[in-house]
């Protein structure tokens, strides 16, 4: 899913405190044992799927290379994960320096890709690009197997250490390749299952961005068998045409280009739907840039200055009309643009934003050429595009005229904050919540029941404007919308400020039901599509309320007598242990809603800082995030149901 929830502060965020006796030589693999989160990202469910991109990266860079067409998945019954391709297969003759074969020294040396200097890939993907050792150290068992020259050579692992030889284990006639079967370890990892919808969506869209490449993915466990194959010839073509499945796109053909020279490649692919938003996904060597970069501003600035130039020639737009902005000219496009380079240089704060200087001009010339040649071969779809950039421009017109009135009308109140808000006396944004609530009882519990200092309530009374229909300017007009924007403090769009946000917690408490998790599903879509930042710098979080209390006689004294449990299995559980133990028969209450609980429950079960669990929300995959609101919230009624139905099981949690 795309709103990964597994990330919870720990102290790895919060910085741990180093001292000289911690201070040690790092050498071989020990440290990716001791820290593996420095080297995969996490130990939770992220780190552990990287682990497979790390694997499948590396067919994928010998299929860049030109040598590898097809690679296999499979996800055993034992949660192992064997990854076949058709490359060339990994050299076994034995390594110059190190004195032992080439696959032994790929498998148990850190970083060893590039050491072998002088005939490394010429572009080569991987987040971290860590390699196949890192994923060997932290897997209980792994195996290798490399089809070469007519046979089949095999060498295992336990925990980075090889446990056999490389050994002839068969032949394979013309056949080359490689297999790689890895589990991971349990020690390492807080959960080793894997999940097939996050592998499929990653090994999708590295089908997506490296066309012709054929990539199947097994899962062979249990009663979750199922098979995918992703291969497309039209690559990213065929991206733009699978992220607008749920939308309405205003004209039929994808624009379309790609530029190669030496070192650098680009290639670009979009189209407009009647939209409000604007999905542009950059990748850089196969990696989702999600901080943007170099080459996702030679595109916005070069689409800009295209549409606009054909636009005024075109005499859509007269002289002395104002040029339409680049905001206006991206509503409603979704656009994939990949670009491929030797040495890529990624900065930011989870590194995913490109910095390398020359992929602007580079992306700039092709595209501004591309874009202006596609609206002049095309009158009638350019037409159609230009007109709905003026479209947007006029609304964005409205929108800052509506808005004007409204940061007037606060300038002169001076109670500007809202008035259903209770605010917390803390002035610090760091140190204090708000909690927004469904409800006008549980807002009154949740404001009887709060801690004053820190805590503020924010009740949500009446619906909630479903922002993926609905232009900037009613949206500005939606009271409850409204209320949330001024108590967050940090403004909206282009005027958002996370400087001035208010609250460094924004919880989002609702019922544990579908209504509940369709209420939390409108404000991310509303924090998503407008205040993304929110989301990404890490402040939204879900509370989790409980759905029973389990009490024992008095059920005085929580974990004595009296017990809250948060999902049915832990419930089961509770009850099981319980029976085991011969208690009396315990007196079970259901919560159908926050409403039902008091202030004093609510505090204890939800917002009290010792007992409660926050999930943050943090987004995952942009891509995904799109299908998922454009899926949930849009206007195609089908996909929605479809989607509902397939993920039932999810409503609650997952978005
Ligand atoms: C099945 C799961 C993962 C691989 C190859 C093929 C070669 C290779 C791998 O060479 C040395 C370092 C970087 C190029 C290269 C074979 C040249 C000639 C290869 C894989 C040389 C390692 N013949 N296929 N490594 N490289 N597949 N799949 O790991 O510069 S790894």
């Amino acid at each position: 899913m795309a709103l990964d929830e597994s990330k919870k502060p720990g102290p790895e965020q919060g910085g741990e405190e180093y001292n000289a006796s911690q201070i040690q030589v790092l050498e071989g693999l020990d440290p990716v044992r001791k820290r593996p989160g420095m080297y995969i990202g996490s130990t939770g469910p992220r780190g552990l799927h990287h682990c497979v991109y790390e694997i499948v990266d590396n067919s994928v860079d010998e299929a860049l290379a030109g040598f590898c067409t097809n690679i296999q998945v499979t996800i055993h019954e034992d949660n192992s994960v064997e990854v076949l391709d058709n490359g060339r297969g990994m050299p076994v003759d034995e390594h110059p320096k190190m004195h032992k074969p080439a696959m032994e020294v790929i498998m148990t040396v850190l970083h060893a890709g590039g050491k072998f200097g002088g005939g490394g890939y010429k572009v080569s993907g991987g987040l971290h690009g860590v390699g196949a050792s890192v994923v060997n150290v932290l897997s209980d068992f792994m195996q290798v197997e490399s089809m070469r020259g007519g046979k089949i050579y095999r060498q295992t692992y336990s925990k980075g250490k090889k446990t056999s030889e490389v050994e002839v284990v068969g032949d394979c006639g013309r056949q080359t390749g490689c297999r790689v079967i890895f589990h991971p370890d349990k020690e390492i990892f807080d959960e080793i299952e894997f999940s097939y919808s996050t592998l499929e969506t990653h090994l999708r869209e590295t089908a997506f961005l490296n066309k012709g490449i054929k990539i199947s993915l097994t899962d062979e466990r249990g009663d979750k068998k199922k098979k995918g194959v992703y291969h497309y010839e039209g690559g990213i073509k065929e991206y733009v045409k699978f992220q607008n499945a749920n939308k309405q796109p205003i004209h039929p053909d994808i624009i379309y280009y790609e530029y190669k020279k030496k070192d650098q490649e680009v290639e670009v692919a979009m189209q407009y739907t009647d939209s409000y938003t604007e999905v542009i996904l950059s990748y850089a060597n196969n990696i989702n840039t999600v901080e943007g970069g170099t080459h996702l501003v030679g595109f916005k600035t070069a689409l800009t200055r295209a549409v606009n130039n054909y636009a005024l020639k075109a005499k859509l737009l007269k002289e002395n009309d104002e040029p339409l902005s680049g905001e206006d000219i991206r509503e409603g496009l979704t656009a994939i643009i990949s670009v491929k380079l030797t040495e890529p240089q990624f900065e930011g704060q989870t590194k995913t934003k490109l910095g390398n200087m020359d992929m602007r001009s580079f992306v700039d010339q092709v595209t501004t050429e591309n874009v202006f040649a596609f609206l002049e071969e095309n009158p009638a779809q350019a037409r159609v595009i230009i007109e709905k950039c003026i479209k947007a421009y006029r609304a964005r017109e409205a929108a800052r005229k509506a808005r004007d009135l409204t940061r007037r009308k606060t300038a002169l109140d001076s109670t500007s904050l809202p008035g259903k808000l209770a605010d917390c006396s803390e002035k610090d944004p760091a140190l204090s919540e708000i909690f927004i609530v469904e409800g006008d009882s549980a807002g009154g519990s949740a404001k009887e029941g709060r801690d004053r200092k820190r805590q503020a309530i924010l009740p949500l009374r009446g619906k909630i404007l479903n922002v993926e229909k609905a232009s900037a300017d009613r949206m500005l007009r939606s009271d409850t919308i409204k209320d949330m924007i001024t108590a967050f403090g940090c403004g909206i769009g282009s005027e958002f400020n996370i400087e001035k946000l208010r609250y460094h917690k924004i919880i989002i408490m609702t019922d544990a039901d579908v209504d509940g998790a369709h209420i939390r599903t409108l404000l991310l879509t509303l924090f998503f599509r407008h205040m993304p930042k929110l989301i990404e710098e890490g402040y939204v979080y879900a509370a989790q309320p409980p759905l029973f209390r389990v009490k024992v006689g008095k059920g005085e004294k929580v974990g004595k007598d009296l017990w809250y449990t948060y999902s049915d299995k832990e419930q089961e559980k509770l009850l099981a242990d319980l029976a085991a133990q011969g208690k009396t028969k315990p007196e079970i209450q259901r919560y159908k809603g926050l409403g039902e609980m008091d202030a004093e429950q609510l505090w204890e079960t939800t917002m009290d800082y010792n007992n409660r669990t926050l999930v943050q929300i943090t987004v995952d995959d942009m891509a995904a995030a799109d299908q998922i609101f454009t899926t949930l919230m849009g206007d195609k009624v089908p996909p929605r149901k479809k989607f509902i139905e397939e993920n039932a099981h999810y409503a609650t949690l997952d978005v």
